[in-house]
C-alpha cells in the first residue's frame, strides 16, 4: 500500500475535550481512526499528547505523513508498522513515543491498519488474523462514581460492571440492556438523592453505598437469570489510586480511611460475600505486593490491574513475576504503540493472564478496539452499555459477529 495522503486533525471527544483524528488516503479511498482520553489516567501511562501541547502532536503527524510518502514507505501488514515507529524514532528520542504523544500515535497507527485492511479488501480483523473467530465477552459499567462523575454525594467506585454469561455477542449486549433497564428502576426506588445524572461514560452516578449497590445489582442478576434464562456476573473498577492519600484509602460515600491492610481485608470480604468475578485497580498502582496478596485470597476472581500496568510491558511483567494479578486491562493508548500493545497481550495469553480491552471515560465513535478484540483473541471488552460511542464499539462487534456466523 502507498500512502497517497495523510491529515491529522482535533476532533472532540464525548467529555468534550480535544483529542486527534488521522485520516489516510490512499488509490483504494479513504480512511480515519480517532483517540480517546482517560480521565482517572494511571501515572506510568504516557502523556496523550506532547508536552508542547496537542498542536504540536499535530504538526508532527503531518510531518511523518510527509515522510512516509516523501520516502514512499510500503506498508502491507501489521508489522510493517515497526516501519512508521522507525521513523517516528528519528525525532522521538523520549524512548516511549513521548515526544509524540500516545493519543497521536494509536490513532496513526489505527488509520494506517485501516487503510491496509481496505487495500486487502477485508474488515480490519480479518486483515489481521483471518482465523479469528470468536468474540470477546463483554463488560458493561452500569453505575459510576469516582472521578467519572462531578456530583459531591457519589459512589467512591468508579464502575459498577456488569457480565453476562451467554453464548453469542449479540445476548450480552440484549442482556446488558436489560440489567441496566432492571437496575434504573431499583436506583429509582431506593436511591432518593439520584436525579438521573449519567457519568462519564452514561453509568448512573448513583449516591448509594458500595455493599448496598451491590445486593441491588445482586436482585437484578437474579431477576436476568428468571426471565432470559443468562447468567449476569459482576463485579467494580475501584480505580483506587484515585483516592489513595498519602498513606490510606480514603472513602468518602460511607466516610472510612483504610491502610493497605485493611483496604486487603475490606476488599476480600467484598468478593466473597458479593461474590464479584472481577475487581480492577483494588489498590493504588504502585503497590503490587498487597495486589498478589488479594489474588491469593481469592478463588473465582479476576484481579485485574489497569493503572497497575498501563498497558506496559515491564510492569506486567513485574506484575506476573509478584502474581499480584491473574488479568490485564489492555488500553492502547496508554502507550500509544500497537505492536507494544500487541506484545502486552502475547505476553499475557502467554502467561496466562486473562486481557480485557477496554475503551476510555472520553470516547469517540473509534471501534478499532472491538476488530483488535476479535483479531488478537482477548476474551474480553469493557466499553460501557449506553451512549453513541460505546454503541459503535458493540454495534461493530455485532457486524462481526455476523460475519464470523458466529
Ligand atoms: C478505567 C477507565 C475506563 P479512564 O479506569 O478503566 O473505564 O477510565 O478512561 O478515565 O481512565
Ligand atoms: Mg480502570
Amino acid at each position: 500500500m502507498k500512502i497517497e495522503g495523510l491529515d491529522a486533525i482535533k476532533v472532540l471527544n464525548s467529555r468534550s475535550e480535544e483529542t486527534i483524528a488521522v485520516y489516510v488516503k490512499t488509490s483504494k479511498g479513504r480512511v480515519s481512526a480517532a483517540s480517546p482520553s482517560g480521565k482517572s489516567k494511571g501515572k506510568y501511562e504516557i502523556n496523550q499528547f506532547s508536552s508542547k501541547g496537542i498542536n504540536f502532536s499535530i504538526s508532527f503527524l503531518s510531518l511523518i505523513g510527509k515522510r512516509l510518502i516523501d520516502d514512499k514507505i510500503v506498508l502491507e501488514k501489521f508489522e510493517d508498522l515497526e516501519k512508521v515507529e522507525n521513523l517516528i524514532k528519528e525525532y522521538d528520542k523520549s524512548g516511549n513515543f513521548e515526544f509524540l504523544g500516545g493519543n497521536a500515535l494509536f490513532a496513526l497507527e489505527s488509520a494506517l491498519l485501516k487503510a491496509m485492511a481496505l487495500e486487502n479488501g477485508a474488515e480490519l480483523w480479518k486483515f489481521l488474523n483471518p482465523k479469528a473467530n470468536a468474540l470477546p465477552r463483554s463488560l458493561g459499567n452500569a453505575i459510576g462514581g469516582g472521578m467519572h462523575t462531578q456530583k459531591d454525594l457519589k459512589s467512591d467506585v468508579q464502575e459498577f460492571l456488569l457480565c453476562p454469561e451467554t453464548k453469542n455477542f449479540y445476548d450480552s449486549y440484549f442482556i446488558n440492556l436489560q440489567a441496566y433497564k432492571e437496575l434504573k428502576k431499583k436506583l429509582i426506588e431506593y436511591d432518593k438523592n439520584w436525579d438521573g445524572e449519567l457519568t462519564d461514560e452514561k453509568a448512573m452516578a448513583s449516591s448509594l453505598p458500595t455493599e448496598y449497590t451491590f445486593t441491588l445489582i445482586r436482585d437484578v442478576s437474579k431477576i436476568i437469570e428468571k426471565k432470559y434464562k443468562f447468567k449476569l456476573q459482576y463485579g467494580m473498577d475501584m480505580a483506587a489510586s484515585t483516592f489513595f492519600e498519602g498513606k490510606t484509602y480514603v472513602y468518602r460515600n460511607l466516610p472510612k480511611k483504610l491502610d493497605s491492610k485493611k483496604q486487603l481485608e475490606y476488599l476480600s470480604k467484598l468478593i466473597k460475600e458479593h461474590n464479584l468475578f472481577y475487581v480492577e485497580d483494588p489498590f493504588q498502582e504502585d503497590d503490587f505486593e498487597s495486589f498478589s496478596k488479594l489474588l491469593k485470597k481469592t478463588k473465582n476472581c479476576l484481579i485485574v490491574g489497569d493503572d497497575l500496568t498501563v498497558t506496559n510491558l515491564e510492569r506486567l511483567k513485574k506484575a506476573v513475576q509478584m502474581k499480584s494479578i491473574n488479568a490485564i486491562i489492555i488500553k492502547p493508548n496508554q502507550n500509544g504503540s500497537l505492536l507494544r500493545t500487541k506484545e502486552v497481550v502475547d505476553f499475557a495469553h502467554k502467561n496466562k493472564i486473562i486481557t480485557i480491552i477496554s475503551h476510555r471515560s472520553g470516547e469517540t465513535s473509534d471501534s478499532t478496539i472491538s476488530d483488535l478484540a476479535v483479531a488478537w483473541k482477548i476474551p474480553f471488552i469493557k466499553t460501557g452499555i449506553l451512549g453513541r460511542e460505546r454503541l459503535a464499539k458493540l454495534d461493530r462487534l455485532m457486524k462481526i459477529e455476523r460475519e464470523i456466523g458466529a
